[in-house]
């Protein structure tokens, strides 16, 4: 494309259950009735956000990005939820960019949280390998 694929919408409250059970807390994306949405799966994003209204965007930050239905927890809704790296802060409200670098993986049912959490920081350590570079 010459560019990354784009992603844009309002971060809404998930179930809660990512910051709570998990440990890892996601920003929602609710997205426009004909968004583009990537095939489900795990990405390398990077993530823009701005408060609504604003003109100019807050901040670029690297984000884990989950597309699919968590079957692990029998979901039905699609969703795209972004595990932002290195903030303690919700987004909610705010407008969201999501411009996707890198697809790392498909969606998997897993047996138990355990297992899903140990493979989420296997996808935060890839998202921090491809993103942030030293
Ligand atoms: N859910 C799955 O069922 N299978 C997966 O393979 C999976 N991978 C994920 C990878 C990342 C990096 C992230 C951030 C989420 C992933 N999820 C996956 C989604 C979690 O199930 C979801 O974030 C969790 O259920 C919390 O949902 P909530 O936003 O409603 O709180």
């Amino acid at each position: 494309l010459g560019r990354y694929h784009r992603l844009e919408g309002i971060v809404v409250r998930g179930t809660g259950r990512g910051g709570r059970e998990l440990g890892y807390p996601t920003a929602n994306l609710s997205t426009p009735e004909f968004a583009a949405i990537p095939a489900d799966g795990v990405y390398a994003c990077w993530f823009t956000h701005r408060q609504r209204g604003a003109t100019e965007p807050e901040q670029t930050l690297a984000a884990a990005v989950s597309v699919g239905s968590n079957p692990t927890f029998s979901g039905t809704e699609r969703t795209v939820e972004a595990f932002v790296l290195d903030v303690d802060r919700d987004f909610y409200g705010e407008y969201a960019e999501l411009d996707f670098v890198d697809r790392l993986r498909g969606m998997v049912r897993f047996d138990s949280a355990d297992e899903l959490v140990a493979r989420m920081a296997q996808d935060v350590a890839e998202t921090r390998a491809l993103l942030m570079p030293r």
